[in-house]
């Protein structure tokens, strides 16, 4: 194991502690509504934000000291940079990870060169993953990046670009495999348009969803048992991405029949760009039955791009997590901090710094939502709200068994609707009370 970092390991100290490098609330083992801390959460760390994003912004260049990290494009730099970040994932006891294809190893001059060292990296990751014990949650190829990819992967006017994305996926599916990845993740970050006056929409929704059933089909191939996730993002760096939000995705799979094979991979700053709630997205993955994972971040609400921060705000965590103890908590998805420290957050040690706010932040809401749960008013005022349709006619109508006519006629006899108030104010109320007292 390397030593880039100098901390031996960060332990639960309770909410007391001043310790910087301390968790205050993230016991992995305490149990929460029967189940420890660790297996709600299921922590993951993005390998391009904590390795590959040297925190440049539009204005200004990257600031981020990483001390492991010699700038060049070698195959000795890549495997270097597997050694830091496991140091860091076991001393920050997050169990999982995830990355693209070219996170960890670079592009070379053709495919044959570039998987020859990419599977070199992943024979390391391999290793250290049985040193550690750590997971991968999904991995995923970047079909972003690149100049080829400028008018989009699978949605490009120019089918040489769809094919090296297909080579791609297949080789980003294969070593997702070969490391017991637990899922795969589509982040259509170009697959969408920047203007109408050019785009043949229609042909491109219908590249992407052949290229979606292409990957589908290699999977079944090679025996990859693992989740496929869509990652739904309304736009940026697009004008409008085709999976703009949940609904949109879902719309999307059904219509191509692809709906069995995906699930969502839900993140919060998306969410607020597409000018929805978090728990909006994830009650509608929900209850679709395709809610797969969640991407942890959270954005600056006035500041319309994805800002990617990682997520610190409790009344946020705790939202997020009543919808994953409704769902019955992940089976293959976890929390991914795909979340980058603040550009002046440049020092190796603001690695930790900002997993443990995030930790935290998602074990405080952990412990805020159970209680809520357990108290149980918010629940109740829910089902007694609907309860006038707890009647005969009520299960008829939602039974698709009544007529029109027969309700107009018992509208004639049926006493006016006695609205009940919906009392928005009490229920935030109750949120607070937990969030103070849980
Ligand atoms: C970008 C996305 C990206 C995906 C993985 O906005 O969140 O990071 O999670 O390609
Ligand atoms: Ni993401
Ligand atoms: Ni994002």
């Amino acid at each position: 194991m390397s030593d880039f970092f100098p901390v031996s390991g960060i332990a639960y100290e309770g909410p007391k502690s001043d310790n910087p490098l301390a968790f205050k609330f993230y016991d992995a083992d305490a149990l929460v509504e029967g189940k420890p801390m660790s297996g709600h959460l299921r922590f993951a760390a993005a390998y391009w934000h904590c390795m590959r994003n040297p925190l440049s912004d539009p204005f200004g260049e990257g600031t981020a000291l990483m001390p492991w990290d010699d700038g060049s494009d070698t195959l000795d730099n890549a495997l270097r940079r597997v050694e830091a970040f496991f140091e860091f994932l076991e001393k920050c006891r997050i169990p999982f990870y995830c990355f693209h294809d070219r996170d960890i190893s670079p592009e070379r001059g053709t495919i044959a060169e570039t998987e020859k060292d990419l599977d070199k990296v992943v024979e390391r990751l391999g290793i250290l993953q049985g040193e550690t014990g750590r997971k991968l949650l999904w991995g995923t190829a970047n079909l972003f990046t690149h100049r080829r990819y400028a008018q989009g992967a699978a949605t490009s006017p120019e089918l040489g670009a769809f094919l090296q994305a297909a080579a791609q996926v297949k080789k980003a599916l294969e070593v997702t495999h070969a490391l017991g990845g637990e899922g795969y993740t589509f982040w259509g970050g170009r697959e969408g348009y920047a203007t109408l006056l050019n785009t043949d929409q229609k042909r491109e929704r219908e590249q992407l969803a052949a290229f979606l059933h292409l990957a589908v089909d290699h999977k079944k191939t090679i025996g990859f048992k693992g989740q496929f996730y869509i990652e739904p993002k309304p736009q940026e760096p697009t004008t409008h991405q085709y999976d703009s939000d949940a609904e949109a995705c879902l719309n999307f799979l059904r219509e191509f029949h692809l709906l069995e094979h995906f699930k969502l991979n839900l993140e919060t700053n998306h969410a607020t760009l597409a000018g929805h709630t978090m728990r909006h997205e994830m009650r509608t993955a929900r209850e679709a039955g395709a809610l797969g994972s969640v991407d942890a971040n959270q954005g600056t609400a006035h500041c319309g791009w994805d800002t990617d921060e990682f997520p610190t705000d409790v009344a946020l965590t705790t939202q997020i997590m009543l919808e994953l103890l409704a769902m019955g908590g992940f089976t293959t998805g976890g929390l991914n901090f795909d979340a980058k420290r603040r550009r002046d957050s440049f020092d190796p040690m603001d690695l930790f710094h900002s997993h443990i706010a995030g930790m935290d932040a998602f074990a405080r809401g952990l412990q805020v939502a159970a209680a809520l749960r357990a108290d149980g008013r918010i629940a109740r005022f829910v089902e007694a709200r609907y309860s006038s349709w707890e009647s005969d006619l009520g299960r008829k109508i939602m039974a698709s068994a009544a007529t029109l006519s027969e309700l107009h006629s018992e509208a004639q006899t049926h006493p006016m609707p006695e609205l009940k108030p919906g009392r928005q104010e009490v229920l935030e109320g109750i949120v607070n009370q937990a969030l103070a007292t849980a």
